[in-house]
């Protein structure tokens, strides 16, 4: 048999880069993408597997980057996050873009053209790593549960489309993880962005990447539809049990 093929988009850090290495793990030769390309190439050395410079916002480049995978199993829609946390009455329509064009239009672009490939393989799985944020508003983030959102129903709406096809649909939901996903939210600021994680036990990379291995390991019969993963310390997007500071 052929080895099965698995992409990753948003591999270069957190929880892209963790189940890269875990599907890796499990025999998968895997395509890494993402725009910081000497990031994964160094993984794609590391898990054996092929590394291709990826920004999802480009037409061109997920053009390029879905002709260069001849055969894909397992996709994971992974590359998303979020940009400031403001009011409505306050929004960036510059953050608002970015976090639809990442997570919802780049989910789209990427899943769109590499569908005929999963219908070929013959049991294909598309892995959409969403968030609670896809299941719920907060104050102040509109722009990503807007975005989350959105991403969650297009994935949704291809497990209705996709019936009677060979290819099962996955999405995770995660809670508080803690990966580069603050920084970024916060345009850098370290500091503000551990805030996000004092006092808790997070969920870290690996603890999602351990889920999506669990889903494409099952037998093609089973599809795992939705699966919400918060820390025990999470009840909701923005309900916490917070250790005192010492
Ligand atoms: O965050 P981070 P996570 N084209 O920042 C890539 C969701 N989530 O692992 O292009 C291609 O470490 C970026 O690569 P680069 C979240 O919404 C998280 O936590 O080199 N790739 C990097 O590899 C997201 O969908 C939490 O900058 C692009 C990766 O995305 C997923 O989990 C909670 C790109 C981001 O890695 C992974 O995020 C939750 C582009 N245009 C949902 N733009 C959480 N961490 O708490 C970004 O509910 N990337």
């Amino acid at each position: 048999m052929s080895t099965r093929t698995a992409v990753v988009t948003g591999a270069s850090s957190g929880i892209g880069e963790a189940t890269a290495r875990e599907l890796a793990k499990q025999g998968y030769h895997v395509y890494v993408g993402a725009r910081r390309f000497d990031r994964v190439q160094r993984l794609a050395e590391d898990i054996g597997g092929t590394a291709l410079e990826l920004d999802v916002t480009s037409e061109d480049s997920v053009r390029a980057f879905t002709d260069a995978v001849e055969r894909v199993d397992v996709l994971v829609n992974n590359a998303g996050g979020a940009k400031g946390l403001a009011p409505v009455l306050e929004a960036d329509l510059d953050d608002w873009r970015w976090m639809w064009e990442t997570n919802v239009v780049g989910t789209l672009r990427v899943t769109k053209a590499l569908l005929p490939k999963l219908i070929a393989s013959g049991d294909g799985l598309i892995v959409t790593v969403t968030s609670v944020a896809a299941l719920h508003t907060y104050d102040n983030g509109a722009g990503y549960t807007s975005a989350k959102h959105a991403q969650g129903v297009l994935h949704r709406t291809l497990r209705g489309e996709l019936l009677g096809q060979p290819v099962r649909l996955t999405e995770i939901a995660p809670g508080a993880v803690e990966t580069e996903f603050s920084l970024v939210r916060f345009d850098g600021d370290a500091e503000r962005a551990a805030k996000v994680y004092e006092g808790i036990d997070p969920l870290y990379a690996e603890d999602i990447a351990q889920i999506v291995a669990f889903a494409a390991s099952r037998p093609p019969h089973v599809n795992l539809d939705t699966i919400v993963v918060k820390p025990r310390d999470q009840e909701g997007p923005g309900r916490f049990s917070r250790r005192p500071a010492n």
